[in-house]
């Protein structure tokens, strides 16, 4: 399989380490988005939006977006699980991954602050705008995880995949992370798990020297 991948991008990092938790081989395929890589034909020709992370199955055949790489995973790959068995509990965990992909970081996207730039917003309350959303959405993640293990127990799942990007994306912008306990317990567990230090940024094929 290939991986249309940017190192910083949060949205490849969680595809990168749910690849790695579940211990499959992907080849990595940079798109630098500084460059704007993502805006060139061949790219769009891989996923007409213009977004990384798109991934290359064996067939063939082309995933975008990175919910949908991440089922595909799933359900190809069960073992270990994401989710847990029981419906409610999946629902809990499906919740904070969604109020992370959907509610926060559209909100942080390089397109999404290019056009802000382009409506006259300076460095300054762009800045700001981002805190704002990034603290908002991690004051109720703070809420819903539980207050042992990872988000949602003792092994990685769902909810981890999507918060530990997040909270990179955090540390980027300087959002503080003080308010959050939980979210810096989990925080440091994954930091010596070695799927989430073999998906993280600096660990890239096209991570800068
Ligand atoms: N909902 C999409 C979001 C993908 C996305 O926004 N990717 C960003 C990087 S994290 C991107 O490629 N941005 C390029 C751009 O906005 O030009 C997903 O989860 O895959």
């Amino acid at each position: 399989m290939e991986l249309f991948t940017y190192y910083r991008s949060t949205s490849s990092y969680r595809v990168r380490i749910a690849l790695a938790l579940k211990g499959v081989d992907c080849q990595s395929r940079p798109v630098n988005l500084l460059k704007g890589e993502q805006r060139e034909a061949g790219f769009l020709a891989i996923n007409p939006q213009g977004r990384v992370p798109a991934l290359r199955v064996e067939s063939g055949e082309l995933i975008v977006q990175s919910p949908a790489i991440i089922e595909y995973l799933e359900e190809c790959y069960p073992t270990p699980a994401l989710l847990p068995a029981d419906p409610v509990q999946r629902a809990h965990v499906r919740a904070v991954a969604a109020l992370i992909g959907c509610d926060v970081h559209p909100l942080h996207n390089v397109s999404v602050l290019n056009q802000l730039r382009q409506s006259g917003f300076d460095e300054g309350k762009i800045e700001g705008w981002i805190s704002h959303w990034i603290s908002q959405g991690l004051a109720a993640v703070e809420q819903l995880i539980g207050d042992q293990g990872y988000c949602f127990g003792s092994e990685p799942g769902l909810a981890d995949v999507y918060l530990i990007p997040q909270l990179y994306a955090a540390n980027r912008f300087k959002v503080a992370l003080e308010a959050y306990p939980r979210i810096r317990r989990v925080a440091e567990l994954a930091q010596s798990h070695p799927a989430f230090v073999k998906a993280h940024p600096s660990n890239q094929v096209d991570t800068p020297a």
